[in-house]
């Protein structure tokens, strides 16, 4: 009998050894909308790349898991931080799991009755993503923030629900720290 060299994970910073790793980069030119301030996020480079996903392959079918690391750059768009899209999952009925790995930020969680909550995200923390709840990531560190992430592989990404008004709460810088703000009943 063999054994095999399974792919690698840097538990330090979520860094994926292996060599069919999938990556996806996304810039802040096509995270139109998402920012409260447009004409600050229109004044910044559009090619400047806020967060990238890496993951392992995966078939996608019922009962399959993903895996894969999100790795959010440190910064602001005018006052507000540095955060990812945020979605419901296209099955909002599946879950996940965040893992803090590196760097310091937020989870908000934003429930199927709209109530929001923020949970802190550094090395170490566990974050379990209910059934029905949208979820975003934001950088309020300086130093780029790594979660690890576990879901479904049917669970899907649902961006046009939280659309056009986007997540009930934002998160902006504070002297040293941060303020959420409610946006909207
Ligand atoms: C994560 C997210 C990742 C990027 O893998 O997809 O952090 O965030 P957006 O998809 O909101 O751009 C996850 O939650 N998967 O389900
Ligand atoms: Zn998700």
């Amino acid at each position: 009998l063999t054994s095999i060299i399974p792919p690698q994970v840097n538990l330090t910073d979520g860094c994926f050894t292996a060599p069919d790793i999938q990556r996806k980069s996304t810039t802040l030119g096509s995270l139109a909308g998402i920012f409260a301030d447009p004409a600050a996020w229109r004044a910044m480079p559009a090619e400047l790349a806020v967060y990238q996903v890496e993951m392992l392959p995966c078939e996608q079918r019922e009962g399959e898991l993903f895996v894969g690391t999100t790795h959010l750059q440190p910064g602001r768009v005018g006052n507000e931080f540095f955060m990812t899209r945020g979605h419901f999952h296209q099955r909002p009925e599946q879950a996940e799991f965040y893992f803090g790995l590196r760097g310091q930020g937020l989870l908000l969680l934003q429930h199927r009755d709209g109530a929001c909550t923020l949970e802190q995200v550094a090395p170490g923390s566990v974050h379990h993503i209910p059934s029905f709840t949208a979820h975003r990531l934001i950088n309020t560190g300086t130093e780029v923030l790594s979660a690890l992430a576990v879901w479904p592989t049917v669970a899907g990404h649902n961006y046009d629900t939280l659309q056009p008004q986007g997540f009930k709460l934002r998160v902006f810088a504070e002297g040293n720290g941060w303020k959420a703000e409610a946006q909207y009943e």
